[in-house]
């Protein structure tokens, strides 16, 4: 079967080609048997859920047609599992990620094999925990290449970022969570928006790791792979002195947009291509 097998591990990965002699270990392997990592945002440190101890967690890196095999081990203490957003999953609904709707929940310390079916996405999509607010801090991007032959609809890029839109609570998540089911009211608001993970420099405790910095050719195509992955914001987003067009939304190619900024809602994707204006 053509496809490629990953493992996705609290804390310990081991991500594996699956054919031929392709074989490759990502992550340290390192095993370490807890379920959160800690990270230091805002001046202050908290653990957070992760997937491997990374956050955003790891890219999945996949082509149109391929078969996934996700190892999902939970070394957590709560129920889990984790949800492919925007793919279709066609005739197989049994690991797509709801807990309760279309699988159960992976129990603390047992694993589950989820089986991702991509058909005819392709561009970016996300995988994001899909018990409670999980999705908060356990997401990735997911991005699926055309078929072995097939050519970007659009100049090829000369490199491809993925660029996460994130959130960041001071506070521990589960209780800001509880707090609004218990008071029927709206969530706290967070404490600051974050592009992979880092909240940058309005902050004044800012320094340069909480900054996500991209340094670029001047001249060269750049595709951003754009996840929004806040709770429930609409996001706008534009880079100085720069257009933006718009080659693709939510696993589709799109007809092309040009803007000097993009507006995109929460759980959306979108690819995005960095022209400098000349
Ligand atoms: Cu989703």
């Amino acid at each position: 079967m053509s496809g490629i097998l990953v493992s996705m591990a609290w804390q310990k990965a081991l991500m594996v080609k699956d054919g031929k002699s392709k074989s490759m270990e990502m992550f340290d392997g390192e095993s370490r048997q807890v379920k959160e990592a800690s990270y230091t945002r805002l001046c202050s440190t908290k653990d957070i859920l992760t997937v491997n101890g990374l956050f955003p967690g790891p890219t999945l890196h996949l082509r149109q047609g391929d078969t996934a095999f996700v190892h999902v081990h939970n070394k957590g203490k709560e129920n889990f599992t984790i949800h492919w957003h925007g793919i279709l999953q066609p005739m197989y609904p049994w690991s797509d990620g709801p807990e309760f709707i279309t699988q159960c929940p992976i129990m603390p310390g047992n694993s589950f094999i989820q089986k991702v079916i991509i058909t005819e996405e392709i561009g970016t999509l996300w995988w994001h925990g899909h018990s409670d607010w999980s999705r908060a801090t356990v997401h990735g991007a997911i991005i699926i290449y055309p078929k072995r032959g097939d050519r970007y609809p659009f100049p090829k890029p000369d490199a491809e970022i993925p660029i996460i839109l994130g959130e960041w609570w001071k506070r521990n998540i589960t209780d800001v969570v509880e707090e609004f089911l218990h008071s029927g009211g709206d969530p706290a608001r967070s404490d600051a928006f974050m592009i992979n993970s880092h909240p940058g420099d309005f902050n004044s405790c800012s320094v340069i790791p909480d900054t996500f910095k991209l340094n670029v050719t001047s001249g060269r195509t750049y595709l951003l792979r754009m996840v929004n992955a806040v709770m429930n914001n609409l996001m706008f987003f534009g880079i100085a002195n720069h257009t933006l067009t718009v080659v693709g939304t939510d696993g589709s190619y799109t007809k092309q947009l040009k803007s000097g900024y993009i507006a995109i809602a929460p759980g959306q994707t979108m690819d995005l291509l960095r022209t400098p204006l000349l």
